[in-house]
C-alpha cells in the first residue's frame, strides 16, 4: 500500500488510528522532496489560489524549509481556529475520519511521496494533507465548514447517504473553485497540491465549470484517477458554511426517492454554467 515508511510500520496505532510523527526521523531526501514540491506549487499558485490560502501558509510558516513539525504548527493552528493536525498511517475508515473532523482534528498521512513519483499518489501523503488542506483551516469560516462536514458525516452514515455526502467533500474541500472579485480562484486541496491540475482547472477549455448547488453536487459522480471533468464554483465561503448548517434530512430523503444521478459531463437546465467544456482533454486521455 503506497509508499513504504518504516516509521509507520514500527508503530501500533492508537484506537483513533493516530500515530506519532517522529519528525526527527525524516531523512534529508524526504525534506528535500517537500522543498521541491513546495517551491513548484508556490510559483504556480500565485493569482490562482485564493489569498486566504497564501495567507494561511504564512500564518503557519509552512515554507520555512523541510517537512513541517506538528509541534510547530499545532500551537499556531490551535490558537487561530482551535484545529490541530494528527498523524495517521494510511487512509482511515470513514467513521474514524468523520470523528476526527467533528472534533477539529485533521488526519494527515506521515509519509511523503518519492522523488521518482512527484505527481503520482495512490493515497494522500503529508504534502497533500498539510500543504493542501491545512492552510484553509486557518480561516474561521472554512474551519467551521470542515467541522460541520465531520458532524454531518456521522449523520449521513446513519441515513445511508454517505456516498452523496462524500461528493460534497470531493467537489468542495478537494476540488473546489470560488468566484471572487479578482476572478476565478482555487481553494480545493486536491488542486493546490497538484502541479498539473492547478493551471488546468482554471484555464483549460476542457472541463465544465458550473455554479455550486448542493443537491446537484450530491447527485454527481466523480473520478479519482485523473483531472476532473467538472468543477463547481462557490460564491463565497459563507455560502459553503450556510448550506451545510441546514438540516439535511429532507434532502437525504429526496436523494433516496429520486435516484436521478448525473454523469461527469452532464449539463442540466438548472445549471448556471460558467464554462461549457469541450472535454478535449478527457477524450484524448480515453483514447490513450
Ligand atoms: N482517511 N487519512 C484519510 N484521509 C482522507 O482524506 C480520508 C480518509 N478516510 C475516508 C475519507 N477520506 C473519505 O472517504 C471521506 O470523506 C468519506
Ligand atoms: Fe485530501
Amino acid at each position: 500500500m503506497g509508499v513504504h515508511d518504516p516509521v509507520i510500520d514500527e508503530q501500533t496505532p492508537a484506537s483513533d488510528f493516530t500515530i506519532e510523527q517522529r519528525w526527527d526521523r525524516y531523512t534529508t531526501e524526504e525534506h528535500a522532496v517537500w522543498d521541491t514540491l513546495y517551491a513548484r506549487q508556490i510559483s504556480i499558485l500565485k493569482n490562482r489560489a485564493v489569498d486566504e490560502f497564501h495567507h494561511g501558509l504564512g500564518l503557519l510558516d509552512l515554507g520555512s524549509g523541510g517537512i513541517p513539525d506538528l509541534s510547530d504548527i499545532n500551537p499556531k493552528l490551535k490558537a487561530l481556529t482551535g484545529w490541530e493536525v494528527v498523524m495517521v498511517p494510511h487512509l482511515v475508515p470513514d467513521d474514524v475520519f468523520f470523528d476526527h473532523l467533528a472534533n477539529r482534528r485533521f488526519p494527515s498521512g506521515r509519509f511523503i511521496r518519492k522523488r521518482s513519483q512527484l505527481d503520482y499518489l495512490e493515497e494522500p501523503d503529508i504534502f497533500h494533507d498539510i500543504f493542501g488542506h491545512v492552510p484553509m483551516l486557518t480561516l474561521p469560516v472554512f474551519a467551521d465548514y470542515m467541522q460541520a462536514y465531520g458532524k454531518g458525516g456521522q449523520r449521513a452514515q446513519t441515513m445511508g447517504r454517505l456516498k452523496e455526502l462524500a461528493r460534497l467533500y470531493w467537489y468542495t474541500v478537494e476540488f473546489g473553485l470560488i468566484q471572487q472579485a479578482e476572478g476565478l480562484r482555487i481553494y480545493g486541496a486536491g488542486i493546490v497540491s497538484s502541479a498539473g491540475e492547478t493551471p488546468f482547472c482554471l484555464e483549460s477549455d476542457s472541463p465544465n465549470r458550473i455554479r455550486f448547488d448542493l443537491e446537484r453536487v450530491m447527485r454527481t459522480d466523480y473520478k479519482i484517477d485523473d483531472f476532473q471533468q467538472v468543477y463547481f464554483v462557490i460564491d463565497s465561503f459563507d455560502q459553503l458554511l450556510d448550506v451545510t448548517q441546514q438540516d439535511f434530512t429532507a434532502l437525504y430523503e429526496r436523494l433516496g426517492t429520486d435516484m436521478t444521478r448525473f454523469g461527469l459531463t452532464d449539463i442540466i437546465d438548472a445549471d448556471e454554467v460558467y464554462h461549457h467544456g469541450d472535454q478535449a482533454y478527457a477524450q484524448a486521455a480515453a483514447a490513450r
